[in-house]
């Protein structure tokens, strides 16, 4: 069975070493948006995300939490639960490497590579990272560390390996075809010019440890945390049952959203991996940039970790996940700051759009009976505001598509300031006494450009765009996309009376102007 309007979009699974943060809300706030857009757009979707529990460095921080790593696991689990629950994510499910479904898949993919020839047992001796889970040559080590700062230890052991060396070719092949299968563009360059510059085979066992799950037939050996955690994206989906409804509908999966971190796993390895198990790789892998604090990684140690239940407890969710998906080009690195998620909240949230729908909805409240104005025949100025608005969907599609959650923003807030300026022009408050009928027909097109642009926002800000459809009395089986097509506000609906849906944020003294966390 195949399903041509279908979207499969995933994050990375988070190590339950530690708790969320701001970085992990960021991914998969960006999914989210993304899901909710293509489901809004008719489109069957898949969205998931999950945790990564295995491998040595959970099996360490469990140790130290005095713990089994279980038990650690399904605490730290339940807190990406959580933080999933607290932005409005709208994932269809939630996957655990723990599970039984996740390890029979994981087997099953060990036992293909190994009937098609693509692992062998050898030695390995190398630079390793716990911090990154990661083996490394000498020549990427910078003054005796992994080139991300992370410290390494030498390794020397048995482990089985996997060919990847047999598969450059193949991955540049597949990367000429489908020049969408990496972004952003640059990144894409980094990693054809790695593939290019030549593939060692890569370990994908170790003995050192137990937390992971046992390779079948030599269970002396755990399988390597990234080839279980990769494989997420295919158990979840039925694997090793490649006729299963959800496999085939779903696979290959059309995004893997994940920082740039991470990238060359996903871009370089799983690929690989999944070639020579004879399956098809990814349709698209887009690496985001890196969000620091104060010019700084976040870190415990360093005091400056971010959770994102104290963000969304003193901002609210709404105008955490538009600051997000706004502040920043989705793929460029950028700095934190409690100032600038003010900034925001205040001036495009609050003032800009909020305003806007409050200053239109009271003035239809007090003047038009609560209800929706009747038009009276459209001027060139209503006409030119509402081709604007009815020409976001279209301008959006190809934005979404390519990640640019901050231009697909910025595009509708560019309407958003014509509606207001639409407004400070058009006076409705004036036309009260002298023209009555006109204000009629201001007030409807502002109505219907708010209609507009609510559902187009629902991705992006979900609990303010429902209350505002709710102020304007759409239904919400006419909210989906399809909505902007076949419908419009019709004249003489009753409304409720309005109030703002995004309230301006002020500090409390004892805060500062810098906030709270
Ligand atoms: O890497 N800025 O898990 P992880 C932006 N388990 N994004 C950030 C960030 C920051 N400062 N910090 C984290 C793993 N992220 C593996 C993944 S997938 C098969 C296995 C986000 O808990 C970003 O998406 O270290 C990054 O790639 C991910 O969290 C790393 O999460």
């Amino acid at each position: 069975m195949t399903v041509e309007r279908r979207f499969f979009v995933t994050t990375p699974i988070y190590y339950v070493n530690d708790l969320p943060h701001l970085g992990h809300a960021y991914t998969t706030v960006a999914a989210d948006a993304l899901a909710r857009f293509m489901r809004l757009d008719g489109y069957r979707v898949k969205f998931l995300t999950g945790t990564d529990e295995h491998g040595q460095k959970v099996e360490t921080s469990a140790r130290a939490a005095g713990i089994s790593p279980q038990e650690f696991a399904d605490r730290i689990s339940a807190s990406f639960r959580a933080m999933a629950e607290l932005l409005a994510i709208s994932n269809d499910d939630f996957i655990r490497t723990t599970e039984p479904r996740h390890q029979r898949a994981v087997e099953a993919l060990w036992k293909e590579l190994e009937r098609r020839g693509e692992i062998y047992l050898g030695r390995f001796s190398g630079w390793y990272s716990v911090r990154d889970e990661a083996f490394y040559g000498e020549s990427e080590l910078m003054d005796g560390k992994a080139p991300t700062g992370a410290d390494v230890e030498w390794v020397e052991e048995e482990n089985y390996f996997f060919r990847l060396s047999n598969w450059q070719d193949k991955l540049l092949a597949y990367y000429d075809a489908n020049p969408e299968a990496i972004g952003p563009k640059s990144r894409r360059n980094e990693v054809v010019s790695f593939v290019k510059s030549g593939l060692n085979d890569l370990s994908i066992s170790r003995t050192g440890f137990s937390w992971g799950i046992p390779v079948p037939g030599n269970p002396r050996h755990v399988m390597y945390v990234w080839l279980d955690a990769l494989a997420n994206y295919v158990s979840a989906i039925g694997y090793p049952d490649t006729h299963s409804p959800d496999f085939s509908t779903f696979w290959p999966a059309d995004l893997h959203l994940v920082g740039k971190d991470i990238l060359r796993f996903h871009a370089v390895y799983w690929p690989a991996f999944l070639m020579a198990a004879g399956l098809q790789p990814p349709r698209r892998v887009f690496a985001h940039g890196w969000w620091t604090v104060e010019g700084q990684k976040m870190s415990k140690s360093l005091g400056n970790f971010i959770p994102p239940r104290r963000l969304e407890a003193t901002y609210g969710r709404d105008a955490l996940r538009y600051f997000l998906l706004r502040e920043l080009p989705f793929g460029s690195d950028g700095d934190f700051s409690h100032r600038a998620v003010v900034a925001r909240l205040n001036g495009d949230l609050a003032n800009d759009f909020g305003n806007l729908a409050q200053r239109a909805l009271a003035m239809i409240h007090r003047n038009c009976s609560a209800e929706v104005p009747q038009p009276h025949g459209f001027s060139e100025e209503d006409e030119a505001l509402l081709a604007a608005a009815r020409g976001l969907l279209p301008a959006l599609r190809p934005l979404m598509r390519e990640q640019a959650f901050h231009l697909a923003l910025e595009t509708i807030w560019r309407v958003v300031a014509e509606a207001n300026r639409y407004v400070d022009a058009m006076a409705p408050w004036a036309l009260l006494q002298s023209d009555r009928k006109r204000m009629e027909s201001v007030l409807y097109t502002l109505a219907e450009v708010i209609r507009r642009l609510a559902i187009i926002v629902q991705p992006f800000v979900p609990d303010a765009a429902g209350r505002l459809l709710d102020q304007l009395s759409v239904a919400p089986e006419a909210r989906a996309f399809a909505a902007l097509e076949e419908s419009f506000l019709v004249a003489g609906t009753p409304l409720p009376k309005p109030q703002g849906v995004f309230p301006r944020f002020v500090a409390k003294k004892e805060a500062g102007t810098e906030g709270p966390c």
